[in-house]
């Protein structure tokens, strides 16, 4: 049999990670033929909760599943790692500011990034779904300077089939058929969900839905405030969802979007799109050979180019806050 790949994750007793690991040790993450080593790594307090995870893990008989090891060290939970995917987060409380929030994941990211420079496997693949993700992600990646910056990414992918569910209930459509649909931005309600680029079944996307005020008005809000719209449905936020597009995210970054068609990926700018180089944001991507691409030469009319600047903007101000408390 092949190596076992091994594949960190944080917050593995959290409500994603329960969503997550399942479907990891099930071979959907990176293929039938893929054995995986599973490392959980949570705080000391819930240890026990991935313990009992692991037990379930055990009890499913997974053949792809060549191990779990479970750790409350971020160095040696990442030692090793291919694949890391970053969930667990300080959630915002009620009364918290933003520079608390930020200086609590500053606490948690940017210890985990150096355990990754530290020991994880020279082609290690970084996804940060912990909120606030963009940032998280480039908290981590300043405190990795000797893994490529190209290994971390956030994670956008939800936001993404978001929009796809959205477009394909609107037009009656099926998700198949809707191409190059882009999310820009930061995981946040400023996020850009854009279809000035897209197809459905080839033909331009705003010319079959015909409807700018839906698109301006319930298409992108919707979109963009759904996290909230689940929390208050099902009275938790989203983890299946999350999960499954964390899949959707690595599964895609490993084998590659189709010919024809790109997905959307927070990822280190290079300073396409006038997004300030070093900033990790969404953008459309296209992924070969393992690596993602930010999908170039995209013409940008005037309001897909405020909106843009608009949530770049906000990563902007989140960096100068991560400087002025020294989290980076
Ligand atoms: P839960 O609160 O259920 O689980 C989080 C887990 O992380 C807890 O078990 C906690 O003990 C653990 N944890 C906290 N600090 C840790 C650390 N330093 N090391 C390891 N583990 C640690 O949250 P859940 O619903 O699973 O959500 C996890 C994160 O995903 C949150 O930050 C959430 O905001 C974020 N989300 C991001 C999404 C995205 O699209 N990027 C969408 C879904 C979700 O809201």
């Amino acid at each position: 049999a092949a190596n076992p790949v091994h594949v960190t994750v944080t917050g593995a007793a959290g409500q994603i990670g329960y969503a997550l690991l399942f479907r990891i040790a099930s071979g959907q993450l990176l293929g039938p033929d893929t054995p995986v080593h599973l490392h959980l790594l949570e705080v000391p307090q819930a240890l026990k909760a991935a313990e009992g995870t692991a037990m379930e893990l055990d009890d499913c008989a997974f053949p792809l599943l060549a191990g779990v090891d479970i750790h409350d060290d971020a160095t040696a939970a990442f030692a090793g790692a291919n694949v890391a995917l970053l969930v667990g987060a300080r959630p915002r409380t009620a009364g918290m500011e933003r520079g608390d929030l930020l200086s609590a994941n500053g606490g948690i990211f940017g210890p985990q990034g150096a355990a990754i420079n530290a020991g994880a496997a020279d082609d290690v693949r970084v996804l940060v779904v912990g909120n606030p993700a963009n940032t998280n992600a480039y908290i981590a990646q300043q405190h990795a300077p000797d893994v490529p910056a190209d290994r971390f990414t956030a994670m956008t992918r939800l936001d993404h089939n978001r929009a796809l569910a959205q477009v394909a209930a609107r037009t009656g459509s099926s998700v198949d058929d809707i191409a190059r649909l882009a999310i820009w931005g930061n995981h946040s309600a400023t996020q850009y969900p854009d279809l000035s680029h897209a197809t459905i079944a080839g033909r331009p996307a705003l010319e079959v839905i015909d409807d700018e005020g839906w698109v301006h008005e319930t298409f992108i809000p919707t979109v963009a405030k759904r996290g909230a719209a689940i929390i208050e449905a099902r009275g938790a936020s989203s983890a299946a969802s999350a999960a499954n597009a964390a899949i959707d995210h690595v599964h895609t970054w490993v084998h590659g979007t189709p010919a024809g068609d790109w997905t959307s990926a927070g990822v280190v700018s290079d300073g396409s799109y006038g997004v300030p180089a070093g900033l990790v944001a969404s953008f459309p991507v296209t992924a070969t050979g393992g690596a993602f691409t930010i999908v170039p030469g995209l013409e940008l009319d005037a309001f897909s180019r405020a909106r843009i600047d608009a949530s770049v903007a906000e990563l902007v101000e989140e960096r100068e806050a991560v400087r002025a408390l020294g989290l980076v």
